[in-house]
């Protein structure tokens, strides 16, 4: 029998638990992570010759560690490296909730989004084009409702075609000439040790580095050249924020929404809705 661990995470509020309950039942057990009093739930799903382990992970905004929620989410993800991400968004705050998503594909592993909330989506007349939407992302999308349990039927049909390699998530943000060339750098500096390599997400981490992620500095330590690598992200940070006169964060993040517009200026619209009722 064929086990794969699926994750899965999101914004706050967006529907993980009850996409959770509605995918496991009643087969699941909640524990804490490790060391802090953040709640953990795991359930399983079997369908035919198929075992699905799901991890409700704790709801945050970033993949940058700030609150204990995203230290343990992120944690979870770079140390126990699930075979799917399965990022659960609400349909009717697209634009907040995608943000985080970019931030999982550059981890390289699989995504997959559920479109949950979509009744609440449809109700306040937010078409959502979501294949053509799933293109400009480069990651599949799945329409949910968590309380009624649509769409986990399809979620699951969606994880068989992503553990078969049906769907390659190639698509990445791109940061734009000046930044791109200073990641390339990076990661052809940290790509140099195929010890390292194997353990963390080469585009991530330099993407983290450039945005002065003190966690991602951390684990950088683990590197055999950390020394060279964190002076050549820390002269590439000097150099970005001299020339676009701000901080590099900053423009890390401007560009990820940029991309986030994009796509759903080309994929999402809002109709008025008429009110037909006779008063
Ligand atoms: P979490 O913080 O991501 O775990 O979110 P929860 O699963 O706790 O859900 C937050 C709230 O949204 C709860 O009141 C749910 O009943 C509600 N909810 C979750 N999914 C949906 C959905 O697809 N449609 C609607 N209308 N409500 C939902
Ligand atoms: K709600
Ligand atoms: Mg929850």
């Amino acid at each position: 029998r064929k086990e794969l661990r699926i994750a899965l995470a999101g914004n706050p509020n967006s529907g993980k638990t009850t996409l959770f309950n509605a995918l496991t039942g009643a087969h699941h057990k909640v524990g804490n992570y490790p060391g802090v009093t953040v709640e953990k739930r795991e359930g399983t799903r079997t369908r035919g010759d198929r075992q699905y382990h799901f991890i409700d992970l704790p709801g945050i905004y970033s993949l940058t560690a700030y609150s204990i929620d995203e230290v343990v989410a992120r944690d979870f993800i770079l140390d126990e490296q699930p075979d799917i991400i399965l990022d659960v968004l609400d349909s009717t705050n697209l634009e907040r909730n995608l943000y985080l998503c970019l931030q999982f594909q550059e981890l390289g592993i699989p995504v997959i989004g559920a479109l949950n909330m979509s009744d609440e989506a449809e109700s306040k007349g937010i078409r959502i084009d979501e294949k053509h939407l799933s293109t400009m992302l480069g990651i599949p999308l799945v329409k949910t409702i968590g309380p009624k349990g649509t769409g986990t039927e399809a979620l699951l049909d969606c994880i068989d075609e992503v553990s078969a390699g049906k769907h390659k998530s190639d698509r990445a943000v791109n940061y734009g000439e000046e930044i791109e060339t200073k990641l390339e750098n990076l990661e052809k500096l940290i790509s140099a040790d195929a010890g390292f390599v194997a353990k963390y997400p080469v585009r991530w981490l330099s993407v983290k580095l450039l945005e002065k992620d003190s966690n991602a500095y951390q684990r950088l330590k683990e590197h055999p050249n950390a020394g060279e690598i964190e002076a050549a992200a820390q002269e590439s940070v000097e150099w970005i924020e001299k020339h676009f006169g701000k901080d590099a964060e900053i423009i890390v993040s401007e560009q990820r929404y940029g991309y986030i517009r994009g796509a759903i200026q080309e994929s999402v619209q809002t109709v008025k809705e008429v009110d037909f009722s006779v008063t």
